[in-house]
């Protein structure tokens, strides 16, 4: 984000439409999901917790696509790296510590699924499967259900690069165009499928071009950027409003961490190519764009403390609650009434 130092010096949220409580709102949460982000890695470092899949790199986008969401109203379809999309909609820490360390009390799946398969009928979130780019199908039959019960509401469906690769992806897109649904898709472009990268992946510049094939407009924005990943899908989800139809989103962005914990980045990447894409940290950005727009350091001092703090009591909840039962390992996978595979009931 270009700032300039001088407070009051930055003036491009007010030209978007927000406050500065919408900015120290935003800022807030591209905070929460970096710190979030790191205490899991650090975690499973100390072998307390099983995986993780960071964030780090895609808070501004995140926040900024999320931002535009209506919620509980609008459907959203977060892909597994969208902890800050989910944070946005209403997931607390503690929401976020019982599915990583796969608590009974995970509001997901009660502990028992990959973690950060968000799911929460209230804040109209479409649980997903972990498979890349099934979730786009998903989130254009949602956008089909709302067009047909004329419900005001859209769809916004996330997913990586390498998400716009499979079948999945097209047949969703042809599908929304033709029939004008009101569906964003929004893409989180981090160069990387785990150590595939964009190149190998796909043909095209920018993931945006893919919109072209089928009638619909495409976004591209600066995904470190806060306020452009705002405007861009903010223009995206007006279309989309308008009854205009879907559209597209590229964010550009940068993956920090290894693709999880599980992964040697290394293998695949430099160090110096990591610490390039750090000088551009889209947390320090925000944090540079708020004290320039006139919040004071102490403001955001105070809204990093109470996170802080935020964070280490729901980490030492949800380790204190149990793990989930093996005779509940079948919950909710079969109908309550329906035998299971070797005929008994449960
Ligand atoms: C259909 C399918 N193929 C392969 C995988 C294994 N896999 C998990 S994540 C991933 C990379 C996805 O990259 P991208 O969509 O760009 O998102 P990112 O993880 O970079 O945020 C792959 C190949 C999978 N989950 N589903």
């Amino acid at each position: 984000m270009a700032v300039t130092t001088r407070p009051g010096s930055a003036t491009r949220h007010a030209s978007l439409g927000l406050s500065l409580d919408d900015l120290k709102g935003m800022y807030r949460y591209v905070l929460m999901t970096r710190l979030v982000s790191e205490r899991i890695l650090q975690l499973n470092r100390m072998g307390r917790t099983p995986f993780g899949a960071g964030t780090d790199g895609h808070e501004a986008a995140q926040i900024g696509a999320a931002w535009c969401i209506q919620r509980g109203k609008d459907w959203t379809v977060p892909y597994y790296r969208d902890m800050g999309v989910a944070f946005v909609l209403g997931f607390s820490a503690l929401d976020e510590f019982r599915g990583v360390l796969a608590k009974a009390t995970d509001p997901n799946s009660g502990g028992r699924a990959f973690l950060n398969m968000f799911s929460s009928p209230k804040d109209r979130i479409l649980s997903r499967s972990v498979l890349v780019g099934t979730e786009f199908p998903h989130a254009v039959g949602l956008a089909l259900a709302l067009k047909l019960r004329k419900e005001p509401f859209i769809v916004f469906a996330f997913g990586g690069d390498a998400s716009t690769s499979p079948g999945d992806f097209h047949e969703a897109a042809n599908f929304a165009s033709v029939h004008k649904l009101p569906v964003v898709f929004v893409i989180e472009n981090n160069l990387l499928a785990i150590s595939t990268r964009i190149e190998k992946q796909t043909a095209v510049k920018d993931i945006a071009e893919k919109a072209a094939a089928y009638a619909m407009p495409g976004f591209v924005a600066d995904g470190m950027d806060l306020l452009d990943s705002y405007e861009k899908t903010k223009l995206a989800s007006d279309h989309a409003r308008a009854g205009k139809g879907p559209s597209l989103v590229e964010l550009k962005c940068y993956r920090y961490q290894p693709h999880t914990s599980d992964d040697d980045d290394s293998r695949y990447r430099t160090k110096q190519e990591v610490e390039q894409w750090r000088a551009r940290d889209p947390v320090k950005g925000a944090f540079a764009y708020l004290l320039a727009a006139g919040v004071s350091e102490q403001d955001l001092e105070s809204i990093r403390a109470k996170l802080a703090d935020e964070i280490e009591q729901a980490i030492a909840q949800a380790e204190s609650e149990p793990d989930p039962r093996p005779e509940d390992a079948a919950t909710h996978v079969y109908a309550a009434d329906a035998p299971l595979p070797d005929g008994t009931r449960a």
